[in-house]
């Protein structure tokens, strides 16, 4: 459901799913928290510090293909295009590939949609001659865009390896739907974390500062607002390690004594020990990531990594 504010303001979702969702998946016999709701204004916030953090190598190593690497992508992603920027966040990964991508228009969407109108305002005095149209929605549900989206060269930017949080499954589903809103000539330029070695992954998802920790704890905070819940954060431990088996970064909120939790329509007990799951983080080999962009329906791919082969950057043409 979209629900257009104002001209200026981004496109607002309807609360009501998420509170159902959350009242569903709390009551799930191993509990789990979409990572979505990670990004509140604080989550937001904490994310960019985690961007910030040695361990975090992730935003840097992409960073530094689009720094070695820039010219040639945006020869092969084209210029003039409209540019969806999904999750969006404070803009800030797409507002430095403006100079070589030179949008059209810029759509960048998150769920966080009062982070985003912030980061908009900043970002429309110094590239005026950009159409920016912010959409406030959760684009795992759908990616049916306003009107004023234009149809014409659609290049979705996807960075950060946020593909991560889904199941391979998933991942083939979304970019799937992704193919479809791309239009004939479209395409998807894409940011996936590679499968590395498990000490660098590990340092990554639990780092020194704790920072990680807060940014995962945060979403108790939030569900508390949404659904009126009465988590106490203190009585949480962080879970954030690489499990080789699966493949992926797990995430999780480990209850550290037994405890009833009460929220608008429901209540649970957990047990000491008991954990939450809040996210998964998926690691590919650059074969892996380029099958998952083909799976899905994508013609020419194009990869560039960094010298370690810790990142990819993909374009996929529709
Ligand atoms: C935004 C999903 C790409 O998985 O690395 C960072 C989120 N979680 N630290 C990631 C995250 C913990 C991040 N993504």
């Amino acid at each position: 459901m979209l629900n257009q504010l104002s001209p200026d303001a981004p496109v607002q979702d309807a609360g009501l799913h998420q509170a159902a969702e959350l009242d569903a998946s709390l009551r799930a016999h191993e509990a789990f928290i979409s990572p979505k709701f990670l990004y509140d204004p604080l989550g937001s916030k904490l994310f960019e510090a985690i961007c910030e953090l040695p361990e975090y190598y992730p935003t840097r190593t992409e960073a530094a293909i689009f720094e070695a690497h820039g010219g040639e992508i945006a020869r092969v992603a084209g210029s003039g295009a409209t540019l969806i920027d999904l999750g969006a966040g404070n803009c800030a990964k797409a507002a430095r590939l403006f100079p070589l991508l030179q949008p059209a228009q810029y759509v960048p969407v998150d769920i966080s949609a009062e982070f985003l109108r912030g980061a908009v305002e900043r970002l429309r005095d110094c590239h005026s001659h950009i159409q920016m149209t912010p959409v406030g929605m959760d684009f795992s549900r759908s990616l049916d865009l306003p009107d004023s989206v234009r149809a014409e060269r659609r290049l979705f930017f996807y960075p950060g390896s946020s593909i991560g949080n889904f199941t391979p499954d998933e991942a083939r589903e979304f970019l799937q739907r992704v193919r479809a809103a791309c239009g004939q000539d479209g395409g998807l330029l894409i940011g996936i974390d590679l499968a590395k070695d498990a000490k660098v992954l590990n340092a990554a998802y639990d780092d020194a500062l704790g920072v990680t920790a807060a940014f995962n704890l945060n979403v108790l905070r939030h569900v508390n607002r949404l659904l009126g819940a009465d988590f106490d954060v203190c009585h949480w431990r962080h879970q954030g390690f690489y499990n080789e088996q699966a493949g992926r970064i797990e995430m999780h909120l480990e209850a550290r004594s037994a405890q009833q939790v009460t929220w608008r329509g429901g209540s649970r007990l957990f047990q000491a020990g008991e954990w939450i799951h809040t996210e998964n983080s998926y690691k590919y080999s650059p074969s892996e990531a380029v099958g998952l962009l083909e799976q899905s329906g994508f013609a020419a791919t194009k990869v560039w990594s960094d010298p370690h082969n810790w990142f990819a950057v993909i374009h996929a043409r529709a």
